[in-house]
Parts: C-alpha cells; sequence; structure tokens
C-alpha cells in the first residue's frame, strides 16, 4: 500500500499544491494542541509532519496518537532519529541526507530502525534530504555532523538530487534548515524540479505567504512549515481554505 505517496503523486499530476506542517514534539505542549489543530483543520494544509532534532524518547508516539484524534490528516514521520519512529503514524519519510558523507545518515539508522518498520505497518517513503546552506548553522548540521551545500553550488545540488532519483529514492527533500535566515533559493528549486520526474519538498525558513507562493512558482510540489506555526499560530489565518 503506497496511499500517501500516491496521493501525493496524484496531487502533483492536478496541480495541486501542498502544504506540511511540521509539528516538533520538543517544542508542541499537548496542551496547546487542540487549538492549533482546530486552525490547522481549517487551513490549506494537507499533511502533518512530526519530527525533531532532539525529542524525548516517548513523546513523539504520544504526540502523534493526539494528532491522530484531532484531524483527518496523514500523519508522516519525519524523524532526527530512529527513537521517533512509532506505528501510530501512517507513514514514515525514510530519510537519506544524500548531502552528507556521513554513513550513520545515509545508511547506519536506517539499518538500526529495520526491526521497527517490520513490526509496524507504516507506509515507508525512501526520500533524498539534501541540506542547503542558509546563512547560519542548523540543528541537522550539528546532530549530523555534515556540512550542508553551499547555495552557490547549484550543480552539485542539481546532480545530488538527480542521483538519489536514480538510486530510486522517491521524493526529494530540499532542507534549508529549521529556523533558516534564508529558504532554499528560488532559483535552485527550479533547476532542481526541472531535471526531476519525483516530487520535491522544500522546507526551512519559510515565514511568510510570499515566500510560501514563491516556492511553488518555483515548482516545490510539497512546502513544509515549522517554527512560522510554532512562534505565531495566526499564520494560519492568511491561510486558510
Ligand atoms: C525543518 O524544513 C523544516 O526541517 C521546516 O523549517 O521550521 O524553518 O519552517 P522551518
Amino acid at each position: 500500500m503506497k496511499a500517501i505517496y500516491n496521493n501525493i503523486l496524484h496531487n502533483v499530476s492536478r496541480d495541486k499544491r501542498q502544504l506540511a506542517v511540521l509539528i516538533d514534539p520538543d517544542k508542541m505542549k499537548l496542551e496547546q494542541l487542540k487549538m492549533f489543530m482546530q486552525k490547522l483543520n481549517k487551513s490549506i494544509t494537507t499533511h502533518i509532519f512530526v519530527g525533531g532534532s532532539i525529542v524525548d524518547d516517548d513523546s513523539t508516539e504520544i504526540l502523534v496518537k493526539h494528532i491522530k484524534q484531532l484531524t483527518q490528516l496523514p500523519v508522516v514521520l519525519f524523524p532526527g532519529d530512529v527513537t521517533q519512529i512509532t506505528d501510530e503514524a501512517d507513514a514514515l519519510l525514510f530519510l537519506s541526507l544524500i548531502s552528507g558523507d556521513n554513513p550513520d545518515y545515509l545508511i547506519g539508522k536506517h539499518i538500526q530502525a529495520v526491526s521497527k518498520i517490520k513490526r509496524s505497518n507504516l507506509e515507508v517513503i525512501p526520500t533524498g534530504y539534501i541540506l542547503i546552506e542558509n546563512g547560519k548553522p542548523t540543528s541537522v548540521e550539528r546532530v549530523t555532523q555534515t556540512r550542508p551545500i553551499s547555495r552557490t553550488h547549484v550543480r552539485q545540488v542539481i546532480d545530488t538530487a538527480k542521483a538519489g532519483e536514480l538510486l530510486g529514492m522517491q521524493l526529494i527533500y530540499l532542507e534549508a534548515g529549521s529556523g533558516a535566515l534564508h529558504p532554499v533559493p528560488t532559483e535552485m528549486i527550479n533547476l532542481v524540479k526541472q531535471e526531476l520526474s519525483i516530487p520535491v519538498i522544500v522546507g526551512g525558513g519559510i515565514r511568510s505567504k510570499v515566500q510560501l507562493q514563491q516556492a511553488y512558482a518555483a515548482g516545490a510540489d510539497v512546502v513544509v512549515i515549522g517554527t512560522a506555526f510554532e512562534e505565531n499560530d495566526s499564520f494560519f489565518d492568511d491561510l486558510k481554505r
């Protein structure tokens, strides 16, 4: 069953713009969740991503259970670590950090995750994860001990994304990092999109409706926003259905 991935493909084929709201279990308090989800449900959000760089052992599972009670939208894990994989979600972005050369994040963590995945009903979506320099260091960089690709090395980003597709990955995620100073450059999104036949996810540092629209116009199939909603959930009001 590939229901969630097939739905993403279907939306891409109809030019439907997709917005994933990223909820970090380390930052979201359960007391706030109900209000947050009410606003989210009235917005153009199509997916909920759950994950973070540093998360306590059980908090992802507890959070996902609560989210599932408050929405019909698909909940997709975007895990910073194996401990964040829970069967309560619908799908898992099985991320390989292909911009870096740390074997743990290219294949090592994945091997550790196998027994957990096999026991679950999660839809697994192999995803090439590419970190792009944004003007300041990010927690992904710190945790994974890898360097992002320079914003000016566009050819390297395109070829990395293409290599991911040729390896069989089903999504490419261009990541500027949570709270990025500068989002992924629109020209870079555009050139990567032209090269690929799989969907492109873009996230990091997108804080306004204008930036969101610019990312879509450049070719992003799914845009991920976390920090802007964490800081001010009235941003959902700008993005009503
Ligand atoms: C981070 O791409 C996501 O992994 C979202 O970034 O928190 O900056 O929106 P922001």
